[in-house]
């Protein structure tokens, strides 16, 4: 279904690729045609403006990787943002167990919600649960045989009264399913051409009769932003434990697909491609958004050499660190690169012996930020060779990063420490720390 929308990105990123360098202003302008390709695909217009400004913040700061095209790692940064607007990760559905397990299943008419329970009812079975699914539309006289005739066709048992309301069916199904050990309940409640107030009274009644453990929206892909403020006003109201996005498989824009979680804030669960009960599957925001950029290899080719990097950088690290050559230049990178390598505990960990002694040691945030203040008032030269800070450099760089002239001797002290206990495990190849020992702390 993403087809155009693939195609307008591909375009927008094919004038980064093969550019030598990424300028500013190439990445604006490219930012502003995936800008453009979003709102045809029809996302929300502060979706799009959201998702470009965060891409173009990242894009600009990105490390140039000298073993790809930069363009490529454009690329790269617009699909890590794509997998976090479609929620970061899969989440999938409560699991059935004989409680038993309730899912109420609703949404607008014909959005594929009896469809949905029939699918939720056979890929249960196929993991030999025991399904019971719960005609709670009675208003439409074909809606309850439709039902049925699909729990016929895969053999699961079907429950419906003829003379009572929805929430007291709801009740009545879920202590049948007691009795009986059933696994999981399904409720295909009825839809309505535009949400209505009776409607959403009905559904808050068996909400609060049976308590349902998944109260699943189903929202057709196809009705684009419709299927958004929809999404929006059921969650508003009964309080969504997931979104299925059905109509998949058709040629819809995938806008809604791209702006539900953010706009509800409720996770798309499951998605829907097709007709045959088999055609469910769970949703898996990574997955989906190579799908919608097509350039699944271009993105594993930029992760490895981000990781080749990475482990270049370590290896200069090590090196450094052994020959006590390192300084606060060093220091501050180290800093940068904590969130995406992990903290210098672990980089340190890296050498042979060291990695146990420094277990423990756990790095605050707060300690972290002020280390990095203290540096960041320091001179370029005062970070590569600490030994010319005297007392007033020191008074001039506790007043800079907002410390006392204590914290930076403090910092400088360990910084000392570190250096020759890193210098002394390079001479002597010393398999461990002295005990307690936190060159962090300050
Ligand atoms: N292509 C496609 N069609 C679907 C999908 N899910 C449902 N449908 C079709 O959409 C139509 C409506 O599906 P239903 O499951 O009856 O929808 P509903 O929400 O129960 O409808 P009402 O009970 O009338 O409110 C049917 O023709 C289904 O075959 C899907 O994921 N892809
Ligand atoms: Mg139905």
């Amino acid at each position: 279904m993403f087809g155009q929308l693939s195609d307008r990105l591909e375009q927008a990123f094919k004038k980064l690729r093969g550019k030598g360098v990424l300028t500013e202003k190439n990445i604006r302008d490219s930012m502003r045609e995936v800008r453009q390709a979003l709102l045809e695909a029809d996302v929300n217009y502060k979706v799009a403006k959201r998702f470009v400004a965060a891409v173009q913040e990242k894009a600009i700061g990105v490390e140039v990787l000298k073993s790809i095209d930069p363009g490529q790692q454009v690329v790269k940064v617009v699909h890590d943002e794509l997998v976090e607007l479609l929620g970061s990760k899969a989440e999938p559905l409560i699991p059935p167990d004989k409680s038993p397990t309730i899912y109420m299943v609703c949404g607008l008419q014909g959005s594929g919600k009896t469809t949905l329970v029939g699918k939720l009812a056979l890929q249960n079975k196929r993991k030999n649960k025991k399904p019971l699914v719960v005609a709670a539309d009675i208003y439409r006289p074909a809606a309850v045989k439709q039902l049925k005739v699909l729990a016929d066709s895969i053999e699961v048992e079907h429950f419906y009264l003829d003379d009572k309301k929805p929430p007291e069916i709801c009740a009545e199904a879920v202590k049948h399913a007691q009795k009986n050990f059933f696994d999981l309940v399904i409720f295909d409640t009825a839809g309505r051409l535009h949400i209505d107030d009776e409607l959403m009274v009905e559904l808050e009644d068996i909400k609060q009769k049976v308590q349902p453990h998944e109260i699943l929206l189903v929202a057709d892909a196809m009705t684009g932003q419709d299927a958004v403020n929809v999404s929006k006003e059921f969650h508003e109201r009964l309080g969504l434990t997931g979104v299925v996005l059905s109509k998949l498989d058709g040629d819809a824009r995938g806008g809604a697909a791209l702006s539900i979680r953010e706009v509800t804030g409720c996770p798309i669960k499951l998605a829907s491609i097709g007709e045959k009960l088999s055609d469910l599957e769970a949703f898996h925001p990574d997955r989906m958004a190579s799908r919608i950029l097509g350039m699944g290899d271009i993105v594993s080719l930029v992760e490895k050499a981000e990781e080749t990097v990475d482990l270049e950088k370590a290896a200069r690290m090590q090196e450094k660190l052994l020959k006590a050559k390192f300084d606060f230049e060093d220091f501050l990178e180290q800093m940068g690169q904590l969130k995406k390598m992990g903290p210098l505990e672990s980089l340190v960990g890296m050498i042979p012996g060291v990695g146990k002694a420094l277990k423990n040691i756990q790095l605050d945030e707060r300690q972290m930020e002020r280390m990095v203040a203290i540096i960041k008032s320091m001179t370029i030269e005062e970070r590569r060779n600490p030994n010319i800070i005297d007392g007033s450099r020191k008074k001039r760089i506790a007043r800079g990063s907002g410390n006392s002239v204590q914290s930076v001797n403090q910092l400088l002290k360990q910084f000392f420490a570190m250096q020759k206990m890193f210098g002394n495990i390079g001479k002597m190849k010393l398999k461990g720390l002295p005990a307690g020992m936190n060159p962090f702390k300050l």
